[in-house]
């Protein structure tokens, strides 16, 4: 990973202490993630909601929804088993933003009761610009936007639609709506101080040879880090059906290698949407199964 450009801050929101934006705090501090966020505004091909959103998960993954009350109490359950959480995060199982307001509520409950914690969340950018004042006002520092294209034709072989304001959109249309809504919530978040990491989702055939170009605008849009993640398509998913096939990770390194001029994120494990401790060491498994003992509380997510 590039390391240059690393910013040296002692304040809660430093870098150095965010497990994904630095590869040397991934060993030291953990994550957690709440899934508080049921419903999405968008349609990509790779993902079938069965399952936790794709652009942050691993397909075939479900979690649990929580409520934000029950999201403070699993903090203190995931303390309890690692205690070194430096980061609370709203990555799903929908998309974030889809309906703010519980993941709203989480970050601010959480603010309320362990105000050291960093905030960060995921997205797929289609709400982002209209929430980012209300984001700064929780106290939110760190955002992940899915831009998985810079160009409208390449975008429209991804999404099937995009629901926004009452209205539904196909097609190019879709390709397009979604597009200017990232690139505007990115500008104005950039702008506002948030720091920013792009996931793209390598997915061959479609953008593979296009992450160049993208990697070289994300940089223009003064975005810090830049995270390639190999396309698994979920069973049931469009390009399941299809027979798109998946990328490797080694796709990722050939394709990363040749790319220059911005933060690589390359350690990245493309996490549950209830994800907990450290990056290599997911503590989400034992806590299902602390809860089974115990009479699990959480919902099942609904398709
Ligand atoms: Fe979670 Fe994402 Fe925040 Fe990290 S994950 S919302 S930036 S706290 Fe990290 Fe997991 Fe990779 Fe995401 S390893 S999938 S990059
Ligand atoms: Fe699925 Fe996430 Fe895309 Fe929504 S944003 S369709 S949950 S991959």
């Amino acid at each position: 990973m590039n390391t240059e450009g690393f910013r040296l801050n002692k304040n809660k929101n430093s870098i150095e202490k965010h497990p994904c934006f630095s590869k040397e705090a991934s060993k030291h501090f953990g994550r957690v993630h709440l899934p508080v966020a049921k419903s999405c505004n968008i349609s990509c091909n790779y993902c079938h909601r069965d399952y936790d959103c794709p652009n942050e998960s691993r397909p075939g993954v479900t979690s649990g929804l929580l409520t934000p009350e029950d999201a403070v109490k699993r903090i203190y359950e995931v303390k309890s088993l690692f205690n070194d959480i430096s980061v609370a995060a709203v990555a799903g199982p929908g998309d974030s933003l889809a309906e703010p307001r519980n993941t709203m509520k989480t970050f601010e409950l959480i603010t309320r009761e362990f105000p050291e914690i960093i905030l960060c969340m995921s997205t797929n950018g289609l709400n982002l610009a209209d929430n980012l004042n209300e984001l700064k006002d929780k106290g939110v520092n760190f955002i992940t936007v899915t831009l998985n294209a810079i160009d409208e034709s390449i975008a429209a072989k991804i999404y099937s639609y995009v629901n926004y304001n009452g209205a539904s959109y196909t097609g190019k249309d879709a390709a397009g709506l979604l597009l200017e809504r990232q690139i505007e919530g990115i500008e104005k978040a950039v702008k506002m101080g948030f720091t920013i990491k792009i996931n793209s989702v390598l997915i061959p055939g479609i953008n593979d040879f296009h992450m160049k170009a993208l990697s070289e605008a994300v940089k223009k849009l003064g975005v810090y880090l830049f995270n390639v993640m190999p396309m698994i398509p979920a069973e049931k998913s469009y390009f399941y059906k299809i027979g798109v096939k998946g990328a490797s990770r080694r796709d990722v390194i050939g394709i990363t290698d040749g790319l220059e001029g911005i933060n690589i994120m390359s350690h990245c494990r493309q996490c549950r949407s209830d994800a907990a401790g450290l990056l290599n060491e997911d503590l989400s498994k034992k806590l299902s199964e602390q809860e089974g003992e115990s009479g699990c509380k959480r919902k099942k997510m609904p398709c």
